[in-house]
């Protein structure tokens, strides 16, 4: 607790969200901040983590959050003004994938916030409550009358039901307003805010439907098993895991979720989408029965073709969020099933014991396909060329126990993120919902405190330059085993790639086209980390073999091809009209 004197709503706030489990803050100082930022520096236990930017600062909150597997929220503090519009990328990123997450905020004080609505008013004062609100779950501005009430409802907010950013601003003269409450008062708000969140016994509307959606499954003669990340979020992966192996049923996973299972385990059967596995996107379209469980389906993963994705099947489309679930409105042979994953093991206990067999004829197919199409991909990929392909297959080997934080755009998120291969215990994740540059480097930072496994950051040359200013926090806190794999292709590859294929012409995307690319041996000197400049596998294999859990950070320059595989993927023609779209999501080709 902190011992700032006396005990002001700054403090408390800072108390109450460390109480609730987030053991570091992300922060940038300010002036509108003040108090806020001095009950960060007081506290005895928190530990503050000073990014250079206030967009990096709630990105390492989100890394934070997501390498604890979403179950404790990313905190983040922030000045006023600038501090609070520098935030909206990745307040967007988090709210898309459902990170939770606290950012407190300063503001002027109460009396000078604009209530002519001018264009300026206050030193740096925004319009933050419009500005803020689309991007999160809550924006609330705390008052002195019921600000405790509007913490641990807003707090709670955080992570009830489908998880989110919640953003809590905080006028100065209500930041440092001294209270009657004590440190010893936080518990009491840390109970109330659990007790929000844990109505027992769970209620949970959808449970009945839940329940006759797994028995499909369970009676279904090919049923698959689609695992998005709301089962991460719920804390059911283990759950749906023991299910799986119990019935024998084929799985298959979303981007952000696909760690869920090693990549070496049998009933792993990939990612499908419009860039997948031939054997995943042919397997999603022989099943008879599919439950979709906390999965988004957003228009990259069904390639724009929700109504076909295993539209062949009975689908049961299971989601706590009504917004998802009307996107299925009408649809042929889809279920909505309004539920919390929570209620999982219950629905499972309800199912009669069966015959581990049954579904051993489509399991053994469903292995055969993968089979043969892996032997087929590693034919086509096999190469002496260092590319990302070959980057994402060495990393795979020593993928056990590890965090592994990747780029959201470019190859580094396309090509890595389709090759890799979780290992034990591994966790991996990206931006996927925004796709933003610039996230991975932040992102993985956050990571190395939200996880006590090493983290390796896989940036690209585009997208680090977004926000390299962090570097310096990487180099200020050192977190051992942290590792910055750069793929280096000179450029926006992926841009330059899809420009010359449309326009045949290239444009602001690489060194020949007005875009100045760094010396990344000159920018780790700046920054003091150490550097690498690896250009071929057998020096990669090297580089890796050296360095262990402690090493201090580094930043491994992998000079790769220009040209990339991204893999089998629908493809975008453009129709009679002049119109473009998307080929068949069960036809996907190289
Ligand atoms: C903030 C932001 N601006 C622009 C884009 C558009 N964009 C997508 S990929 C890309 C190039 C990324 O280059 P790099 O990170 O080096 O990856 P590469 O394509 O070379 O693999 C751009 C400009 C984006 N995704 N995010
Ligand atoms: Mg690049």
């Amino acid at each position: 607790m902190s011992n700032s004197n006396p005990y002001n709503i700054a403090s408390f706030s800072v108390d109450l969200i460390n109480a609730l489990g987030s053991s570091h803050v992300f922060t940038l100082t300010g002036g509108m901040a003040m108090y806020l930022n001095r009950a960060v520096a007081v506290h005895p236990g928190l530990k503050a983590v000073y990014c250079q930017h206030e967009q990096a600062c709630v990105a390492a909150a989100e890394g934070y959050s997501k390498a604890a597997n979403f179950q404790r929220a990313g905190f983040a503090i922030v000045t006023a003004g600038p501090g609070v519009s520098n935030t909206v990328t990745s307040l967007i990123s988090a709210y898309g994938d459902s990170t939770p997450m606290i950012v407190l905020a300063g503001q002027i004080k109460t009396q000078d916030i604009d209530t002519y609505a001018t264009r300026t008013h206050g030193i740096q004062e925004i319009r933050s409550q419009e500005l803020i609100t689309p991007c999160v779950k809550r924006f609330v501005r705390l008052n002195f009358e019921n600000y405790r009430e509007q913490l641990v409802e807003t707090c709670a907010e955080a992570f009830a039901g489908r998880p989110g950013p919640v953003f809590i601003e905080i006028p100065l003269d209500v930041q440092g307003l001294p209270i009657g409450l004590t440190p010893s008062d936080v518990a009491a708000a840390v109970q109330e805010i659990r007790a929000r969140l844990q109505p027992a016994p769970l209620a949970n509307p959808g449970q009945p439907l839940l329940q006759q959606a797994l028995q499909a499954l369970a009676r279904a003669s090919r049923p698959l098993l689609y695992i998005g990340n709301g089962v991460r979020i719920t804390g059911q992966e283990e759950v749906v895991k023991e299910f799986a192996l119990k019935w024998n049923i084929p799985v298959v996973f979303s981007w952000l979720s696909f760690d869920i299972l090693p990549g070496s385990h049998p009933l792993n059967f990939g990612s499908p989408g419009g860039l997948a596995p031939i054997y995943a996107n042919q397997i999603l379209g022989e099943a008879d029965t599919i439950v979709f469980l906390g999965a988004r389906l957003d228009l990259g993963t069904t390639a724009f073709q929700r109504a076909e994705f295993g539209g062949q099947a009975e689908r049961w489309i299971v989601d706590i969020d009504p917004a998802e679930l009307s996107k299925f409105d009408g649809m042929l042979n889809t279920k909505q099933v309004a539920a919390d994953l929570r209620g999982l093991p219950e629905a499972i206990a309800g199912i009669p014991a069966g015959a581990l067999e049954q579904n051993g004829a489509w399991l053994t197919h469903c292995s055969e396909l993968r089979d043969i199409y892996r032997a087929e991909e590693s034919d086509r990929l096999s190469s002496d060329k260092f590319n990302v392909y070959t980057v994402a297959r060495i990393l795979s080997t020593i993928a056990d126990d590890k965090v592994f934080v990747s780029a959201s755009s470019g190859y580094a998120e396309e090509t890595f993120t389709r090759f890799f291969t979780p290992g034990k215990n591994c966790r991996f994740f990206n931006g996927a919902a925004l796709g933003a540059m610039g996230m991975g480097l932040p992102n993985a930072i956050g990571a190395a405190f939200g996880s006590s496994k090493p983290v390796f950051c896989l940036e690209a040359d585009g997208g680090i330059m977004l926000n390299i200013q962090e570097l310096a926090t990487l180099s200020q806190y050192a977190p051992p085993g942290f590792t910055i794999y750069l793929l280096n292709n000179g450029g926006y590859e992926s841009i330059r790639s899809s420009q010359t294929r449309h326009f045949n012409d290239v444009y602001g995307a690489d060194a020949d086209s007005g875009l100045f690319i760094p010396d990344f041996s000159k920018i780790a000197a700046a920054f003091d980390l150490d550097y690498l400049r690896v250009e071929n596998a057998a020096a990669l294999m090297n580089t890796m073999s050296k360095r262990s859990d402690i090493s201090a950070p580094a930043l491994i320059d992998l000079h790769v091809e220009k040209s990339e595989y991204r893999g089998p993927s629908v493809k975008t023609v453009i129709d009679s009209q002049g119109r473009p779209t998307t080929t068949s999501i069960c036809e996907i080709s190289w």
